[in-house]
């Protein structure tokens, strides 16, 4: 049981990598906050692992809106007690070139993935310093943040700043105990990854799992156990990196 006792917050947890990764923290004895714009999702999640004989809540949260991002902190921390850990895991997709992306996309995929990466933080530090044991955050990167992916501009700039972000708040919040982190998955069997393939035609397809030196997508469970890595205690001396989990496409 690598999260004992500990209290996880998880954006975006009502399906992908933060229902998957929201299960394991539960089953390495984790009590998690399913937080979601999808109330549905996150609430469905939760009583699934609440009938599997975990600890769980749940949040409709726009992760966008400091009064939506402030209360669903507020009511991880009224309902578990404490706050140790923090995945903001909340994300969109969305295409284009600079040409080619609409304003609205691009405020869009900045205000999901960044925007809402600092105020889940804002609101959630505070209660990491006030327990005087540290935490945890883990961000999520993409290797679109790290190299050049064709079309996914707004994307890539996104997730290339959440590296950025995650270095600076390992900095700031080190003195507290709290390490600061972030995954850079590849294409992941998650709805989203399934979405980026399903438009993909034989060739593109055939294109984009050339790029993959283990000749295949990750599996959820994957990108979850390199988080719960993070998450948990064995990382104890990591703060401020980015772990790439992309079956080696950013070593090509
Ligand atoms: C969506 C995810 O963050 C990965 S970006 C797409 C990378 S690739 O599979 O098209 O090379």
């Amino acid at each position: 049981m690598q999260l004992q006792g500990k209290v996880a917050i998880i954006t975006g947890g009502g399906s992908g990598f933060g229902e998957v990764t929201a299960r394991l923290f539960a089953h390495e004895g984790a009590s998690v906050m399913l937080a979601d714009i999808n109330g549905n999702a996150a609430h469905s999640v939760a009583n699934s692992i609440v009938a599997e004989g975990g600890q769980a809540g749940w949040a409709q949260c726009d992760v966008t809106s400091p009064a939506s991002a402030e209360a669903m902190v507020q009511a991880a921390h009224s309902q578990f007690g404490h706050v140790d850990i923090l995945f903001n895991n909340a994300g969109i997709e969305g295409f284009g070139t600079v040409v080619t992306t609409e304003e609205n996309l691009w405020d869009r995929i900045f205000a999901v993935h960044v925007r809402g990466a600092y105020l889940c933080s804002k609101y959630a530090l505070p209660f990491m310093i006030a327990s005087g044991n540290g935490g945890s955050i883990i961000n999520v990167s993409s290797v679109a943040g790290l190299v050049g992916i064709r079309n996914m501009t707004a994307y890539s700039a996104a997730k290339g700043a959440i590296i950025s972000l995650t270095r600076s708040m390992a900095v700031d919040f080190a003195p507290h105990g709290i390490r600061v982190n972030c995954v850079a998955p590849g294409t992941t069997m998650t709805p989203m990854g399934h979405r980026l393939v399903e438009g993909d035609t034989q060739e593109q397809l055939a294109m984009r799992m050339s790029r993959y030196p283990l000749n295949r997508f990750g599996r959820p469970e994957e990108i979850a156990n390199s988080v719960l890595f993070l998450a948990a205690d064995s990382s104890s001396y990591v703060t401020g990196s980015c772990l790439v989990v992309d079956g080696g496409l950013t070593a090509v």
